[in-house]
């Protein structure tokens, strides 16, 4: 019998394939996410289980697992995932580093320019046959080059997303428990500063933290409040990093600029009077969402399935895995 793959949500066809190859896959296609009921009966029926953000991967799905070796996520948070139930159940635990930080910087980058030059209401004012002329007024928005990015959390994709600012002559900011290395920061031209002041400081603060306990809503009333009135809020990471609903009263008393958010608090229900503001760009997660990025992440899942099914260890376990 060959070991069973479950694959939760839609996949890239070619991983789909090869992982075809040496296991009975039991795909998904639907573009619904699995109830938790059939996670656990997947997780009950499965050697491996390729997941994703929306997939809540508890200690109840995880005990269901008795033949369970791998939680494969699609995506390099896992916040979805209960590592320690894993682990102590001897399950891997891996995700994608390394290959979705570029796409996702520029992404951060999109909304960055997007925002500041009211790029989304623009062309929403043209397409519905108001623009009658050119006007010395029209969509008057801030400059970005010269200013300076504010980046909490300074990992693989902060640090992508830094290094594109020098591109646009800016200082940069950058805040995080741990302070990077001297040659990291002198090749990044960014600067360590405490959390105050880089939210004091910013014109564009961009987030770039994972979710855990420490940094839920890291960002709340109190911490808009400090913002500057011409400042934005670029959000790529996870929903809950932000208090939706202080954002949302901030910006309908237009305290700050504006904001732009991939991500929301309860992903995909969306904060009540977000769609109402003019000042908001709002996405729907779609941080990786490049057709090269998405084949490298699922190839990379794919890697990592084959190799807990082969009796080896995974090559991107989780951070936190192997130390407990
Ligand atoms: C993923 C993401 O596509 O990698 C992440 O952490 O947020 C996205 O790029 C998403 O997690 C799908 O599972």
């Amino acid at each position: 019998m060959k070991p069973v793959v479950t694959i939760t949500q839609t996949f890239p066809d070619s991983a789909v394939e090869r992982l075809r190859q040496s296991f009975e896959v039991r795909y998904n296609g639907s573009g619904d996410s699995l109830t938790p009921e059939a996670l656990g009966k997947a997780a009950g029926e499965s050697d491996a289980l390729v997941t994703y953000l929306s997939d809540k991967i508890d200690q109840s799905i995880i005990a269901k697992g008795e033949r369970l070796k791998i939680v494969a996520n699609y995506g390099a948070g896992f916040n979805n995932i209960d590592v320690a139930s894993a682990r102590a159940q001897g399950v891997w635990v891996t995700n994608t580093p390394g290959v979705l930080h570029e796409t996702t910087a520029d992404l951060t980058w999109a909304l960055i320019l997007g925002a500041a030059r009211q790029i989304v209401p623009a062309d929403r004012y043209t397409r519905e046959g108001r623009f009658h002329g050119w006007g010395a007024k029209l969509f008057l928005g801030h400059d970005v080059h010269g200013k300076t990015l504010g980046i909490i959390g300074c990992g693989e994709i902060g640090r992508a997303v830094a290094r594109r600012a020098r591109g646009f002559s800016m200082h940069v900011l950058y805040h995080q428990r741990n302070r990077l290395p001297a040659e990291d920061e002198k090749e990044l031209h960014a600067e360590w500063v405490p959390l105050e002041r880089v939210i004091r400081e910013a014109d564009f603060l961009t987030l770039h933290v994972p979710l855990t306990p420490e940094t839920q809503y890291m960002i709340g009333g109190k911490e808009i409040a400090m913002m500057k009135s011409t400042a934005y809020l670029i959000h790529t990471a996870r929903g809950k990093v932000v208090d939706d609903l202080a954002l949302v009263q901030a910006l309908r008393e237009k305290r700050i600029a504006g904001a732009a958010l991939d991500v929301f608090e309860n992903e995909p229900e969306l904060t009540g009077g977000l769609t109402g503001l003019d000042n908001c760009i709002i996405l729907p997660h779609i941080g990786s969402a490049s057709y090269a990025t998405r084949e490298t992440m699922a190839h990379l899942v794919a890697d990592n399935v084959i190799d807990a099914l082969e009796g080896r260890e995974p090559r991107t376990l989780v951070p936190g895995w192997k130390q407990g």
